[in-house]
């Protein structure tokens, strides 16, 4: 949309340009007071700049993990309403927002809650400061358990059960993939001693990337595959590198075929990570670790402490 809100935008345009529902508008206009500053009888409200940096600060706030009434109150300070009488305040500032479409994040925490509300408006920015944030104050291994991953399942929750959300599910798994790679490598650390996959035909990366960046954080450097690795390619490169580990993940059956881990026979430790993997058939001298934690901890074990 080209048109700048100088004549003001209708709450169609507004919602599209900011990625939340209609009905979320006029919730926080009803119980916020976020609305259209100038209001013409008989008129549609239009929006002007004005209201729409207030509701860019909103979205960034509740995107945060804000609770709404908290996200309104600091968006009015910022750009306070010049014309129009504050709203209420009391019970009805303390209700929260609605919109409807949301993510389930079961018992997650306000980060995961924010998190899950920014995917779904597909705002990066947003998504990629929550996840950063929190690796920075808590670690991967945290941010893994206790953001992403209650975000993802409910991703996945409600692709299965209605189908859509694909655009969610690419741009904040990209998201993810782009915040572990930003955690600093260390410098001047030896060759990798760990070689990280996902199994053949595996799309799924997100877990792998996750432990590659706590590895990182433990200053350990390890070596990518990433995502749909053949046999044959695995077994070359671990002749070429000889690594002490090699993870190999399979989020799906249909990726795990125990063949794959046939021609790792010489490396001293092998993790099938990943319930795709079946409890039988494997190598026994496969490590099955339950969590990245785990993966983690088993990993480190392996390596020379890193200095
Ligand atoms: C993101 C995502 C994608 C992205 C992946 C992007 C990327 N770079 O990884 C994309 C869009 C590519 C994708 C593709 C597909 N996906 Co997908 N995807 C997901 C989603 C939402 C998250 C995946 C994830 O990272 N999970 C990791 C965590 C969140 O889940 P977890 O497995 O429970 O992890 C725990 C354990 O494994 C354990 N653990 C044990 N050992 C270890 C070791 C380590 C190192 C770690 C970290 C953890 C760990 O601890 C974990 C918790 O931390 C899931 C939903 C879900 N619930 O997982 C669907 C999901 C996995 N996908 C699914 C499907 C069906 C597909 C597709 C087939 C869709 C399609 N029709 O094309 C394709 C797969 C094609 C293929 N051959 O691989 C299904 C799988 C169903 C099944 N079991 O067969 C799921 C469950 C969605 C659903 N409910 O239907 N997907």
């Amino acid at each position: 949309m080209n048109r700048a809100p100088g004549d003001g935008l209708s709450a169609g345009e507004v919602a599209r340009r900011l990625g939340v529902a209609v009905t979320t508008l006029r919730s926080w206009h009803r119980r916020y007071g976020l609305g259209p500053d100038q209001h013409e009888a008989h008129h549609h409200r239009r929006y002007t700049r004005q209201d729409l940096s207030r509701l860019e600060v909103m979205c960034r706030l509740t995107g945060e993990g804000m609770p709404a009434a908290d996200a309104a109150r600091a968006a009015l300070t910022v750009h306070p309403l010049e014309s129009v009488e504050r709203p209420r305040t009391g019970s009805a500032l303390s209700a929260r927002a609605g919109g409807g479409n949301t993510i389930p994040v079961g018992g997650a925490g306000p980060e995961a809650r924010g998190l899950a509300r920014a995917a779904m408006r597909l705002d990066v920015a947003t998504m990629s400061s929550v996840i950063t944030r929190m690796i920075g104050a808590r670690g991967v291994v945290h941010t893994w358990d206790h953001l992403l991953r209650p975000v993802l399942a409910g991703v996945g929750e409600r692709h299965a059960a209605g189908g859509g959300l694909v655009e969610v599910e690419h741009l904040l798994s990209r998201t993810i993939s782009e915040t572990f790679a930003a955690v600093p490598r260390p410098a001047g650390a030896p060759t990798p001693r760990t070689l990280l996959a996902s199994a053949d035909e595996e799309q799924h990366t997100l877990p792998v990337e996750a432990l590659a960046a706590a590895l990182a954080e433990r200053g350990h450097r390890s070596l990518m595959l990433g995502a749909r690795v053949p046999p044959g390619a695995l077994a070359a490169v671990v002749g070429r590198v000889g690594p002490t580990v090699v993870v190999l993940w399979s989020q799906a059956p249909a990726t795990a075929a125990a063949g794959q881990l046939n021609g790792l026979r010489g490396t001293p430790l092998v993790v099938a990570a990943g319930p795709g993997w079946p409890r039988d058939g494997l190598p026994p001298s496969a490590a099955r670790p339950a969590s990245l934690g785990e993966a983690l901890d088993l990993t480190l074990r392996w390596l020379p402490t890193a200095g």
